[in-house]
């Protein structure tokens, strides 16, 4: 038995990984392959597509059933943008900059105005059984006036969430693996392989 997991993300892999833990010795990074290959351009319209688009990728290179997921931060002030540009956004700068840019793009915008979510579609996929299964998580915010806390990874920062009053750049991976749209998506995944991987189905 044998899942990669497909992303070049360090901050996805070690939420996943935890997220999956049951699993972890099913599971292949591409580190742990040393597979050091980029992942194809992500041409496709919607998350779900990404996802699937990365996942087909190494599932044809590979031959083995591959997770993959595709995420973005949601900004209703900017008409949903950043989606699925969301790590193409600002060009290749660094988070901090990308952060400063969404700031920047949010100034004049009053908290109310301010509603935000994180959006996660994970995807496995097994060629050879002939399954796709697409599951989806989203977890709702606010994008706060500064950054705070160093914690998490991307736009973690900024994502401020009522519930904890922190944004998600303070809270620690086990706090946020109990809130995220990741932690959402990824626990329903979970029950097909408990069906599937564990009941001995597969
Ligand atoms: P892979 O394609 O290798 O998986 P990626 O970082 O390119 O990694 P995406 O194309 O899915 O992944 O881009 C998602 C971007 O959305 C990611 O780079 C972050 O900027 C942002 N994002 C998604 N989930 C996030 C989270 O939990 N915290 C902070 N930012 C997040
Ligand atoms: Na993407």
């Amino acid at each position: 038995k044998f899942i990669i997991l497909a992303t070049k993300n360090e901050g996805k892999i070690r939420e996943i990984l935890d997220i999956l833990s049951e699993y972890r010795s099913w599971i292949k990074t591409l580190k742990d392959l040393n597979l050091d290959i980029e992942l194809p351009e992500e041409l496709g319209e919607s998350y779900e597509e990404n996802a699937f688009i990365k996942a087909r990728y190494i599932a044809e290179l590979t031959g083995y059933p591959v997770i993959a997921e595709d995420s973005g931060l949601e900004i209703d002030a900017l008409k949903g943008e950043l989606g699925i540009h969301s790590a193409r956004f600002g060009g290749s700068v660094g988070y901090k900059e990308k952060i400063r840019l969404v700031l920047e793009k949010m100034k004049d915008i009053p908290w109310e105005d301010r509603k935000a979510r994180f959006v996660c579609k994970a995807v496995f996929y097994d060629e050879k059984e002939d399954i796709k299964i697409i599951t989806g998580g989203k977890v709702e915010g606010y994008i706060a006036y500064e950054p705070r806390g160093e914690r998490g990874f991307g736009y973690d920062p900024i994502f401020y969430f009522p519930p904890l009053g922190k944004t998600f750049g303070e809270i620690n991976e086990f706090e946020k693996n109990k809130y995220s749209h990741r932690f959402m998506a990824f626990n329903k995944l979970k029950l097909f392989l408990e069906c599937f991987y564990k009941g001995g189905k597969l």
